[in-house]
């Protein structure tokens, strides 16, 4: 992968309203231009939470809003006047981590909602960014839904990665990557399980998909993140960090992407630049784009230290031969 020298493409000084943390942003190519909705998260800064931390308080925490950016090359991006999605009521929390993918000419919005009873995936559509009308709310825990650029076998279908606890015997966030289907965008069934968390030498703990998968004559190209546990504890603004996120790629049967057809036997990006070692949660990498463009060139879009956002690069070609048959 070639990291892109003008990292991060997107931070909190580029935007024109209140910011502290802008990254996990789904990219999609729509109507001859990128276009990117990233998760914003404000209300507080550094400095304030390295003060609470010095003076032993509760941390300040954010509020979380979306914000679309738009671009001509993929590269330079303009942001939008003012946030386009938070919802924050009696019930819900905050909308975030969203991922674009278009299906037959339509914008599909994945995001992951925070409710008082549990974490909900949520599948919506929207035809200009300014409104979003949401089709689904999974049941909790749930999240990190992508959907795939086409239907298959009639259906839309995504990738998603529930979390459970009870029935994983004392297996601390134990979590794997599994898929539905739907007819509408709005029933989801037909659920199977991917890949499970223990067929990826580089996670300690759980994996869940990253950014939507692309169409490669190959198989479905799907990045996913991975977690290790670090033995040390790792830079962050609230202290006691020790998640390390990497992303790796595995490469799905076309006609059954349930089917994993090949997995990279190590993280193609792990953290390695400052600006993804240091910030909010130090050592965290989060794909939530994926571009192939027509050159063959694969654009990787991620949130850096959940604090930036930034672009890699590397060929299709590079990037299919790094999916090796799984054992
Ligand atoms: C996950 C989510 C992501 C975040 C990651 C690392 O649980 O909250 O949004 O990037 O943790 O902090």
């Amino acid at each position: 992968m070639k990291r892109h020298p003008l990292n991060p493409i997107l931070s909190a000084k580029d935007i024109p309203y209140e910011a502290s943390l802008v990254f996990n942003a789904g990219v999609c190519k729509w109507q001859g231009k990128y276009v990117m909705l990233f998760r914003n998260d404000y209300g507080s800064t550094e400095e304030d939470w390295r003060a609470a931390r010095g003076a032993g308080k509760p941390y300040p925490g954010f509020s979380t809003n979306l914000g679309v950016a738009t671009s001509d090359d993929g590269i330079h991006w303009t942001p939008g006047p003012k946030p386009v999605w938070a919802v924050r009521d009696d019930e819900v929390l905050r909308v975030y981590d969203p991922r674009l993918t278009v299906v037959e000419g339509r914008v599909v919005v994945c995001f992951a909602m925070d409710t008082r009873h549990g974490l909900r995936g949520g599948v919506a559509t929207t035809e200009d960014f300014e409104r979003f009308d949401v089709k689904s709310l999974s049941l909790p825990d749930n999240r990190n839904m992508v959907v795939f650029p086409e239907r298959i076998g009639g259906d839309y279908i995504r990738l998603e990665r529930p979390m459970p606890v009870y029935s994983r015997y004392g297996k601390t966030e134990a979590f794997d990557i599994w898929l539905s289907a739907s007819p509408d965008l709005r029933f989801w069934g037909d659920s199977r399980l991917v890949l499970g968390a223990e067929r990826v030498p580089y996670a300690t703990t759980k994996i869940g998909p990253a950014a939507p998968p692309v169409r490669t004559p190959k198989g479905w190209l799907a990045t996913i993140h991975s977690v290790r546990v670090s033995g040390r504890e790792l830079s962050s603004w609230e202290g006691g960090w020790r998640k390390e996120y990497c992303a790796g790629l595995m490469l799905l049967d076309l006609d059954d992407p349930s089917k994993v057809v090949g997995l990279s036997r190590e993280p193609f990006l792990p953290p390695v630049e400052d600006y993804e070692t240091a910030g909010f949660r130090g050592s965290v990498i989060f794909p939530g784009g994926m571009i192939l463009e027509d050159s063959g060139e694969v654009k990787i879009y991620y949130g850096a230290a959940d604090t930036v956002e930034c672009l890699a690069t590397a060929s299709l070609d590079e990037l299919l031969r790094l999916c090796e048959p799984l054992p």
